[in-house]
């Protein structure tokens, strides 16, 4: 067994699916080589493309995956997954083929005794008024239980439509509203007591940003997505926060 480093690791927006093998494979590299050591693996949201629920986890890639994640998590890292937009319905099933412990959107994690906010990223995107509308009617409790009731196939099928819709509406949106608000991300950070760092993914925009806030710095580290040429992690020890590009 590989001895654990005080190294906690952050990647997000992997969107791993079928028809990108390259990105699947890139990860599992990454779970087997490159996170042995570190004492917790962060997934900050979509990890998978979609997630029609823990009952229909039974292709090959999602197999692959769970089985490489509990590998991970039985040798002694801390695997902790945060719901995306497009994976928020991963559940206990999924915590208990992997190992690993579902996290709430936001957390303030402790790192070295730095109050880290984790969060996915789509709440402060709060100028994008038809996606929180439709966030708040995917996430009610009732309408995730009248669509895990459904045949995993019409769920798929589901799942297609509303992808469609969504591209469609993305095209027609201003760019901007796309990415986070200031004002939200002003307002998440006097609402946890001003962390110095504040980590997520979703905008697909990676960049770090410097806020003041009532007199309070913060860093906003935002995650890249990861494409077919290019996935990266984030890698916190105690001298402080790396961006790590991962090789194809
Ligand atoms: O994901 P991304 O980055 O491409 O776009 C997001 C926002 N879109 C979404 C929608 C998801 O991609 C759809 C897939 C979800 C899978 C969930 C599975 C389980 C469903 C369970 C139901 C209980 O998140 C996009 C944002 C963008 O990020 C940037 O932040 O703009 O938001 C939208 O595009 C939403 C639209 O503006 C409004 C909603 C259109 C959908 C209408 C539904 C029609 C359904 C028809 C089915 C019969
Ligand atoms: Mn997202």
């Amino acid at each position: 067994m590989t001895a654990l480093q005080p190294r906690a690791l952050f990647v997000s927006d992997l969107h791993l699916a079928d028809e990108r093998p390259g990105i699947t494979g890139r990860f599992l590299r990454f779970l087997r080589e490159g996170a042995t050591d570190a004492h917790a693996l962060y997934i900050l949201g979509d990890l998978f493309d979609f997630w029609v629920g823990d009952d229909a986890a039974d292709v090959e890639l999602d197999r692959e995956v769970m089985a490489a994640l509990a590998r991970l998590s039985a040798s002694g890292t801390q695997v902790r997954v945060m719901h995306g937009n497009r994976d928020f319905l991963l559940a206990g099933g999924f915590e208990r083929a992997t190992g690993s412990t579902l996290i709430h959107d936001p957390t303030l994690a402790q790192l070295f005794g730095v109050p880290t906010l984790l969060m996915h990223g789509d709440t402060l995107c709060t100028d994008d008024r038809d996606y929180q509308a439709f966030r708040r009617q995917v996430r009610d409790p009732a309408t995730q239980r009248a669509f895990l009731s459904l045949p995993v196939e019409q769920r798929r099928t589901r799942v297609g439509q509303t992808r469609a819709h969504s591209e469609q509406a993305k095209r027609d949106k201003p760019a901007a509203i796309m990415d986070v608000a200031l004002a939200a991300v002003e307002s998440v950070l006097r609402q946890h007591g001003h962390p110095p760092r504040l980590i997520h993914g979703h905008t697909h925009r990676p960049a770090t940003h410097h806020h003041v806030v009532d007199g309070n710095a913060s860093e906003r580290w935002v995650l890249a997505d990861w494409n077919d040429t290019y996935g990266e992690y984030l890698e916190a020890t105690p001298e402080g926060l790396r961006r790590m590009p991962l090789p194809p």
